[in-house]
């Protein structure tokens, strides 16, 4: 960027009277809704990711014009073949045949957000915050990270909570994700528990909270959009990163940058993006999404649309055993002998095995199975199939784990639609 530092932060905060105040007043109809949309949801840095560069003379851009290079009000600038669920905040998930690749390239990671996106993003400036019961609190800048802890590059998997929601009936309210809110992209960064062992962990800590430099919805900046923790036993794992870097890059906008969590095998919201400030707490913590339903399920089966007592709601932890099948696509047309290419992954835990079948599950075959990369990454399979005749197939992929748990065909229902594990199916037509 080539405004310094101060000018940044200037230029940060008149970016968000535009998008706050500016532009949900003033701009009526006047202009098109496309053009509102993309200011509202992306703000300066958004424009300045755009185009690719800072904006010099941004202050003389009329409210409500946007980049002429990208007046679309494309707010999926950077990522290829995302299906966009929701532009307010921007979700948008990757069809799996465009999850083919072993690592995820940035452009086909989903995007999860649930906030605005922060106007400065400048890695400069950037620091993390580390306190609460800690010996020494500390404030980090991106420098200080990468020369004061040993920087790793592990393939890490991310998979949103509700990753399956569109499929549970009755539905399940929120963004109605089919497959693709899952991704494993490589991460560089230093661990989180390296850093919290500098900071010195307090013995009556429990739990961590992470708090990100995105906006709420309604624009109040005394709300968080959300602010998630994990156990502490959980963050001591040497598989959870502070991560700067996403495929060898400075990480997108859209997934975070310039600094964010990546915790690998527990729900995506774990894993806090535009990170701010990491809090050690001596109770469980209780931000915006981590209370009453959010990324909770009951204690308990319960029946298809029956009303649950808060209660009965538990924190989700590790990500059940999953898997997804990359290549052929859904629908397509193929010949009569086939690769089937996919990974499986589970929450803290491998895969043992991924057994196809093109029979409706009367009978399996094994695929041929990679060993994660590292701990924490999906496991890529593969399978040379053989379809007897022409005609209509369905490729089942099922994903066994270390513990012997197996993928299900259906799974409880749950209120807000998290855990949906089912076993992916794809339907091909072979001549
Ligand atoms: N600050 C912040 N961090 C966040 C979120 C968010 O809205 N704000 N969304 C979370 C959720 S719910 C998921 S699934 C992941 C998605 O990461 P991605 O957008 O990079 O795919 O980010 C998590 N981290
Ligand atoms: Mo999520």
């Amino acid at each position: 960027m080539a405004l310094d530092d101060d000018n940044n932060r200037k230029v940060g905060q008149k970016a968000a009277d535009r998008s706050e105040v500016d532009v949900s007043r003033h701009l009526g109809d006047a202009t098109d809704p496309g053009r509102r949309r993309f200011l509202k949801n992306t703000g300066l840095a958004g424009m300045a990711a755009v185009v690719g560069t800072s904006i010099p003379f941004h202050e003389n851009l009329p409210l409500g014009f946007v980049p002429a290079a990208h007046a679309q009000g494309d707010v999926l600038v950077g990522k290829d073949g995302l299906t966009l669920l929701n532009d307010r905040p921007v979700n948008a998930e990757t069809p799996p045949e465009f999850l083919d690749d072993p690592i995820t390239p940035t452009n086909r990671h989903f995007i999860r957000n649930n906030g605005l996106l922060p106007d400065d993003m400048d890695p400069a400036s950037w620091t993390l915050t580390v306190d609460g019961l800690v010996d020494n609190s500390m404030e980090l800048t991106i420098a200080d990270l990468k020369s004061q802890f040993e920087v790793v590059t592990m393939a890490l998997t991310i998979e949103c909570g509700g990753n399956g929601r569109a499929f549970f009936d009755p539905p399940a309210k929120g963004n109605q994700w089919t497959y693709g809110a899952v991704a494993c992209s490589e991460w560089t960064g230093v661990r989180l528990k390296d850093v919290l062992e500098k900071a010195g962990v307090q013995s009556n800590v429990v739990y961590t909270a992470h708090y990100g430099a995105d906006s709420h919805l309604s624009g109040d900046p005394e709300k968080l959009p959300i602010s998630r923790g994990v156990p502490i036993d959980k963050a001591m794992t040497d598989n959870i990163l502070i991560a700067f870097e996403m495929n060898g890059e400075a990480l997108h906008p859209m997934n975070g940058a310039p600094l964010r969590l990546v915790v690998p095998g527990w729900p995506g919201s774990c894993s806090q993006k535009w990170l701010r400030r990491i809090e050690l707490r001596d109770q469980v913590h209780d931000g915006p999404k981590m209370t009453g339903t959010s990324y909770r399920v009951p204690g308990y089966p319960v029946a298809a649309g029956d009303e649950v007592p808060k209660e009965a709601f538990e924190i989700i932890e590790r990500m059940p055993v999953k898997s997804l099948v990359t290549f052929p696509a859904n629908a397509a047309d193929i010949g009569l002998s086939t690769e089937v290419r996919g990974h499986a992954w589970s929450g803290d835990r491998t895969i043992d095995s991924v057994e196809i079948s093109i029979d409706f599950g009367a009978t399996w075959m094994k695929a041929e199975l990679d060993d994660p990369a590292n701990s924490g990454a999906w496991q890529n399979f593969r399978a040379n199939v053989s379809l007897p005749v022409a005609g209509y197939y369905e490729i089942w992929a099922r994903a066994t784990d270390s513990d012997g748990e197996a993928q299900p065909h259906a799974i409880d229902w749950n209120p807000k639609g998290y855990l949906n594990n089912t076993m992916h199916r794809v339907g091909v037509r072979a001549s």
